[in-house]
């Protein structure tokens, strides 16, 4: 396979005017009928006048070039390319292609979902529907004429606004769609189904009233209303914070229960997986209704940044997604509206980091935020471009402040709007509005891997001086050996012995934003009348690992004190980690297993904490899971780490079995369910409990779980019991085949089901094999395969790594069959062995094996190839 690189980056030859396509729509074969008006590129070199086109997986009927039918001889049609040579300087082609939408598994380009059609063209999709230069640097105003069976295909949607619809002859009827914009192919979108929606007409700051839509299959009506609230929340949220404003006058979601990733923010008319749209009560967990709004807000927010601006090239990826995760974050957080809530959202980010985005940093797939080199661009939807991306941009935000950091956004706009950019562009615009060089801040865009910021401190009471020194270091990863010092805004603050926030400068700030850009940096605080306790990197003011030798008792009075959410959460998660780190060695070592009183004692006085937020108690007592035991370990040891973590819990859930059992008491949440913040909060500190009190099991704690599934309201409550439950290894093939029956019909809960059973740690590689044989699984369902494969080999650590390697081998069986139907799913799973070499030495053969079994598979993906080959080399 090619690898792309960034620096071969040259303008397209010519520019798409204007493009207008028909659709005649038929599962077996589609007609696309193409018509674009072409003109040579100033940019490009005068005498470059080759126009490139991307075609994948479609059939050429027919090319005219100015009106003139052109002959196989006047063009060139390679693997996914058609030129056409010495092409004058306007060019209007048509060209007719087909293409057979219900053979397309792949669910890139246009396919069939349960008997409608979709497409999804991000990132490269768009070039498996028609011939086209399918790349975002070319902008084009797009018409669009859908042809289908009226019967079948009632609804017909496209980008922009309806200027005609009516019917055809042979029961046929049509829609014309024109989008006002000028957009990348990547944007384009299409629905024919047979839909229904709930709609809203919604008053826009500026006066305008806008048509909001949310489409979905008939019979989840139901299912709606909170995407349609998150749609307008978002809306209003981006006037208000941001100036940002819709500028269509309809807006449109549609969910599909066949989606690669989560959602997409094609222009106008956003195409979503089930799973970030329909919610009830009886059939979504809290963290599902989290999830809504959070995508719905995310593929909203990318109508500026990513639609109106968006990416030059596809290695600028993360200034749309890592600057649109952001947004959508920090809407989540003024949601919730309370500090408390806010930190609950940020450590729940800062979780996400360290559990999914620090291992790929370390791993063969370690990239920069703006990747130098590519061989699938797919694969480069990670949570490196994503999260550490926003991470990023909240730097700048750190750094700036928030009212330079919002000058810097609008001069963003003003500069770019209308334009296909890079993240360099960004960084200009944040300098300019700033005043501030920001030369250095580039490299956490170019190189790879997280770094790591050594503190210590010393205290001169003669002086009544605090002296901090930081150092920064980061480890090589492919192809960066070395690496230069970052920009990195460290926030500190210091505690004195009551617990309270030291003034730190003339001005009575607690908390201060240090800059550290060298290698080695020392910082001084004046007029601090005792020894403190440093709390570092509050709210986690840089994506980095940051060591600082605390002792345990600094860390207690931290995890009791610090009025820093983020860092108090983060003093209990590491007095955990020291405890589960000697756990894990003693399992090793056949020692007697044993857990302080004093880590206990504080974590019962954080659980009785009335004045503490519930949502936040829960976080507080959530241990680090064994996938972050193992990134802290030499040779990883699955089944060690489990057993040490299985004990903590076990401990934890004996000695302080009374106040869990008050906390499930005190937080029930009674009367009509509500996804709000506090409710959720209350939910997730009750079913923590539970789960601990599951943790060590006896008849009372059973009988309360067991009446939690029978008995919940919700559908938050009933899956935290029943998970609990089989947590525990009781006996619960009775309650799992009547929650079954009673959902069967509601793929999402479905899902769960299946994911619930893959992820207990008392389910074999057996019995998922079994549960692949019931009628409900599937492969080619992105949203059921990731229920029950990707669960059980990424959720489930002490079943997959089963020393014999049978986990391993059901992992690469199932990557080769994931990749003849899907590979962007497919590499997906892939990427589960990525850090194979960090496992024990007994295990790493089985592994090997497997990996080579893979790389051995005739007919491998791009896709996969790419993260195989990584991860073998
Ligand atoms: N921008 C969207 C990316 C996306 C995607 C990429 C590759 C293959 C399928 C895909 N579906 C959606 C999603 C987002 O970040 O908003
Ligand atoms: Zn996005």
């Amino acid at each position: 396979p090619q690898t792309i690189y960034r620096k071969d980056y040259t303008p397209p030859s010519y520019l798409v005017e204007t493009v207008e396509l028909g659709f005649d729509l038929d599962p077996a074969r589609t007609i696309v009928a193409n018509r674009i008006t072409l003109r040579h590129n100033p940019e490009a070199a005068q005498d470059h006048r080759d126009i490139v086109l991307h075609g994948e997986d479609i059939e050429l009927v027919a090319l005219r070039l100015n009106g003139t039918e052109l002959n196989p001889g006047q063009y060139i049609v390679g693997t996914s390319t058609l030129t056409i040579k010495k092409a004058p300087l306007n060019v209007v082609l048509e060209i007719e292609t087909t293409c057979a939408p219900e053979q397309n598994t792949t669910l890139s380009g246009l396919y069939v979902s349960n008997n409608s059609f979709y497409t999804q063209c991000e990132a490269e999709g768009f070039r498996r529907i028609t011939y086209f230069p399918d790349r975002p640097d070319v902008m084009a105003k797009f018409t669009v004429m859908l042809r289908a069976d009226k019967q079948k295909y009632p609804v017909l949607l496209s980008n922009g606004n309806l200027v005609e619809e009516g019917d055809l002859d042979n029961g046929r009827h049509y829609a014309k769609w024109e989008d006002p914009f000028k957009k990348p192919s990547y944007l384009f979108a299409l629905v024919a189904a047979r839909l229904v929606c709930q709609e809203e007409t919604f008053r826009l700051a500026d006066g305008r009233n806008a048509l909001l839509q949310v489409w979905v299959e008939e019979g989840n009506l139901d299912k709606t209303d909170y995407a349609m609230q998150s749609l307008k929340n978002s809306i209003r949220w981006d006037e208000e914070r941001w100036g940002l404003e819709l500028d269509l006058d309809r807006f449109m979601i549609v969910a599909v229960g066949d989606f690669n990733m989560g959602a997409m923010e094609n222009k106008g008319l956003n195409i979503f997986n089930t799973k970030f749209v329909l919610a009830n009560p009886a059939t979504a967990t809290d963290v599902d209704f989290a999830g809504i709004e959070a995508v719905v807000g995310h593929e909203y927010f990318h109508n500026w940044t990513g639609n109106r601006v968006t990416c030059r090239d596809w290695f600028q990826l993360s200034l749309k997604e890592g600057l649109t995760v952001f947004r959508d974050q920090e809407f989540s957080a003024d949601m919730i509206g309370t500090d408390s809530g806010r930190a609950v959202t940020r450590i729940d980010q800062v979780r996400t980091l360290r559990q999914a985005q620090f291992p790929e940093d370390a791993g063969p797939m370690a990239h920069p935020v703006r990747p130098d080199s590519f061989v699938e661009i797919n694969n480069f939807y990670t949570v490196t471009v994503y999260e550490k991306g926003a991470e990023v941009v909240r730097m700048y935000q750190t750094l700036l402040g928030r009212d330079a950091f919002r000058k810097g956004m609008d001069l963003y706009f003003e500069r770019h709007d209308g334009q296909a950019v890079t993240c360099d562009d960004f960084r200009a615009a944040m300098a300019s509005a700033a005043g501030r060089d920001l030369a250095q801040f580039e490299r956490w865009y170019s190189q790879a891997g997280t770094p790591i910021v050594t503190a210590s401190g010393t205290y001169d009471e003669e002086a009544q001086r605090y002296t901090l020194t930081l150092a920064q270091r980061c480890p090589p990863t492919p192809g960066q050996a070395e690496k230069l010092p970052f920009h990195i805004p460290v926030a500190v603050g210091l505690l004195d012995a009551k617990g309270r926030d030291l003034a730190l400068n003339g001005e009575g700030d607690t908390t201060v934003v240090l800059e550290l850009t060298e290698a080695e940096q020392t910082f001084t605080f004046d007029a601090i009348a005792e020894l403190p306790v440093p709390s570092l990197l509050r709210d986690f003011s840089a994506p980095v690992v940051l060591e600082y030798p605390y002792t345990d008792e600094e860390l207690l009075h931290l995890f009791r004190h610090d009025s820093d959410p983020v860092n108090r959460w983060e003093a209990g998660q590491r007095l955990a980690m020291a405890r589960l780190l000697r756990l894990t060695a003693a399992v090793q070592n056949g020692e007697k297993l044993e857990l302080d009183y004093t880590f206990i004692a504080a974590q019962r006085a954080l659980l009785v904490d009335e004045t503490l937020e519930a949502a936040f108690r829960e976080q507080a007592l959530i241990l680090p899971s064994e996938s972050l035991i193992a990134d802290q370990m030499e040779a990883v040891d699955p089944q060690a780490i489990h057993t040490a973590r299985r004990f903590m819990r076990e401990t934890i859930a004996k000695v302080l079995r009374n106040e869990l059992q008050n906390a499930v008491a005190a937080n029930a949440t009674p009367g009509p369910y509500s996804p709000d913040a506090v409710s959720a909060g209350k939910r997730g500190l009750k079913n923590l409990a539970l789960s601990y009190l599951l943790a060590a099991p006896d008849d009372f704690t059973l009988d309360l779980a067991t009446r939690q599934v029978a008995e919940a309201t919700n559908m938050t409550d009933r899956a935290a019991a029943l998970v609990a439950l089989i947590h525990s290894g009781a006996d619960v093939e009775a309650q799992l085949q009547s929650f079954y029956d009673e959902f069967k019909g509601e793929a999402l809960v479905v899902d769960k089901w299946f994911a619930m059973q893959a992820s207990a740690p008392t389910t074999d590689v057996a019995r998922i094999r079994e549960l692949m044989t019931h009628p409900a699984f599937t492969l080619k369902t992105p949203n059921r395969a990731r229920s029950l494969i990707f669960n059980f080999t990424n959720a489930n650590p002490s079943q997959f790594h089963a020393p014999d390697g049978s986990g391993y081998e059901f992992w690469a069986e199932h990557v080769i069959k994931l990749d003849a139907l899907n590979p962007q799913v497919a590499a997906r799973l892939a990427r589960s062995m990525d850090r194979w070499r960090r496992y024990l030495p007994d295990l790493q053969p089985h592994m090997r094996r497997a990996l080579e079994t893979v790389a051995a598979a005739p007919k491998l993906s791009n896709d996969v190839m790419e993260v195989i080959s990584k991860a073998l080399a």
